[in-house]
């Protein structure tokens, strides 16, 4: 019998899980698959922690959400086209719910197809290694008793085998974390944004945030909202150029620190109390051979990966959600449904020779990208070249383009407002009702708040 590992259980891993499952239910023989997942729930990021630094067992913390995350997108983008949002709540709800109600949204369709049996928890791959001779891999993992604390937890060192391994461990975990002349001797609280939980901790404080992405974006907001004093951004190459609310302001780049006061590309300077370095992310899988390893920055075509998913230089080895994201859940599904359908045989790959040509003609597609629009159209082209291949349910793509697109212009004309719009589902058409309180003005990101009606 063959045996599919599956690394993560977050939305990746769990769309892997379903996608098996829905073939087993279609009375295909999927083998065995085991599901190894490090923390002691499933959800990935969205399965909040308030730890920082280490987990309970001594291992880097994964979690980068933190508290009082609002969907950053319409969820209507996200949509699973097999387990609606109305199947979900029982009916409509507003287009951007905080982070508790879109893990209660993964974990419904999880529960519905019943993939926790598959999932061992509180299991980290430490290891993976490929046996050219006898063309499967070894995998090496740790458990733990599920424990509050790492002192004296119990662990267990294990190896398997395996035919097939697929990577859903995530890629914004391992943050990049620069450093500028006189951070060292800086007064204050330095962190990076996966080290960020609480914005109330900054609270009439002047804050200094590095970046120009969407974690600067939204902990800049975060904090303002919560009451910082005052949000400083700098940016290297260009600003983000929003009409930032009062009290926010974007500035040239970071040249240094002196005591407290950061000077700028500019040559002006400002005295902040706290610095948040909204820097961005790296690919990280330290527990894969290097032969097996993706190397790449954050951007919508890692190379490598033929339709994004299989590893050219060993296609027995998958990988999902490598990209960078606007599309994502849906997104994470067909890659899912093309992921299982290799593995098991259903969908026949080219030789390698038309696999890298395949890889080349999307990263010279790519290259051709210069606008926002221009990568929301190209992550579109992708999502239905894959959907072509698979029969995960069809879904309105051209209108989830569309509202990237409109969800764009939301925010350039209110950065602050673009979150009281409302989008329709491209499943089921059914239009988000307008929140009951605008999210500027909204401070409780509970599901029971968000759900409330009127
Ligand atoms: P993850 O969610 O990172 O899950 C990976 C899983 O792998 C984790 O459970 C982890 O514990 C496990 N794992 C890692 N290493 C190992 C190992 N060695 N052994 C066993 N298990 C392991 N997307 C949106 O659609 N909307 C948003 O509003 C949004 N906001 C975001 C805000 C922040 C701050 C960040 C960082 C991301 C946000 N995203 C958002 C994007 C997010 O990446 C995806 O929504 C999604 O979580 C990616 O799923 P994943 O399964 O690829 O990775
Ligand atoms: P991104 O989108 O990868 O952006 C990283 C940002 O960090 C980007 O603006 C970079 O600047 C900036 N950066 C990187 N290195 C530096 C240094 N050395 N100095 C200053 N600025 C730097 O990461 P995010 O965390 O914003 O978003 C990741 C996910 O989290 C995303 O899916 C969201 O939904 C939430 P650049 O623009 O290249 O000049």
């Amino acid at each position: 019998m063959s045996r599919i590992a599956v690394i993560g259980a977050g939305p990746c891993g769990l769309a892997q899980l379903h996608a098996f499952e829905q073939a087993r239910q279609d009375g295909i023989d999927v083998g065995e698959v085991v599901c190894f997942e490090k923390q002691s729930d499933w959800g990935g990021l969205w399965n909040y922690t308030w730890r920082t630094g280490v987990d309970a067992h001594g291992d880097p913390v994964h979690g980068s959400m933190y508290r009082y995350l609002w969907s950053n997108g319409p969820k209507e983008c996200l949509e699973f086209s097999d387990y609606t949002f109305d199947e979900h709540f029982g009916g409509p709800i507003p287009s951007f719910p905080p982070r508790e109600v879109l893990f209660d949204y993964i974990a419904g369709r999880a529960k519905k197809s019943n993939v926790r049996q598959f999932i061992r928890f509180d299991t980290a791959v430490r290891e993976v290694t490929f046996d050219d001779a006898a063309q499967t891999f070894t995998l090496t993992v740790e458990s733990w008793e599920a424990a509050e604390s790492w002192e004296g937890t119990e662990t267990t060192l294990s190896t398997e085998v395996f035919d097939h391994v697929i990577v859903a461990t995530g890629h914004f975990s391992t943050p990049n974390v620069p450093e500028y002349p006189g951070f060292a001797t800086f007064p204050g609280r330095i962190l990076h944004s996966h080290d960020f939980r609480d914005a109330v901790e900054f609270a009439g404080k002047n804050l200094l945030i590095l970046g120009s992405s969407y974690s600067a974006e939204d902990i800049a907001l975060q904090s303002r909202k919560y009451g910082a004093a005052s949000v400083t951004i700098c940016y290297r190459n260009a600003p983000m150029g929003f009409g930032w609310p009062d009290g926010i302001s974007e500035v040239p780049a970071l040249s240094h620190v002196e005591g407290r006061t950061a000077h700028f590309c500019d040559g002006t300077s400002r005295d902040v109390d706290a610095i948040i370095l909204c820097t961005g992310y790296q690919h990280n899988f330290p527990f894969l051979d290097p032969e097996l390893r993706l190397v790449t920055p954050n951007n919508l075509y890692p190379g490598g990966l033929y339709k994004g998913v299989v590893w050219t230089a060993n296609p027995k080895l998958l990988y999902l959600g490598m990209q960078d994201q606007f599309y994502t859940f849906n997104m994470f599904d067909a890659q899912a449904f093309v992921a299982r359908d290799v593995v098991l045989g259903r969908l026949a790959l080219p030789d390698a020779d038309a696999m890298a040509a395949d890889v080349d003609a999307w990263l010279a597609k790519y290259a051709a990208v210069d606008s926002v629009e221009g990568q929301i159209d190209f992550q579109t082209d992708y999502v239905r070249d894959l959907m072509a291949l698979t029969d995960y349910p069809d879904f309105d793509l051209d209108l989830v383009r569309q509202h990237f697109v409109t969800w764009e212009h939301d925010k350039d004309e209110s950065i602050t407002g673009y979150r009281d719009k409302s989008f329709a589902s491209p499943c089921t058409g059914t239009v988000g009702p307008t929140p009951h309180t605008t999210w500027w003005d909204e401070l409780d990101d509970s599901l029971a708040r968000f759900l409330r009606r009127g």
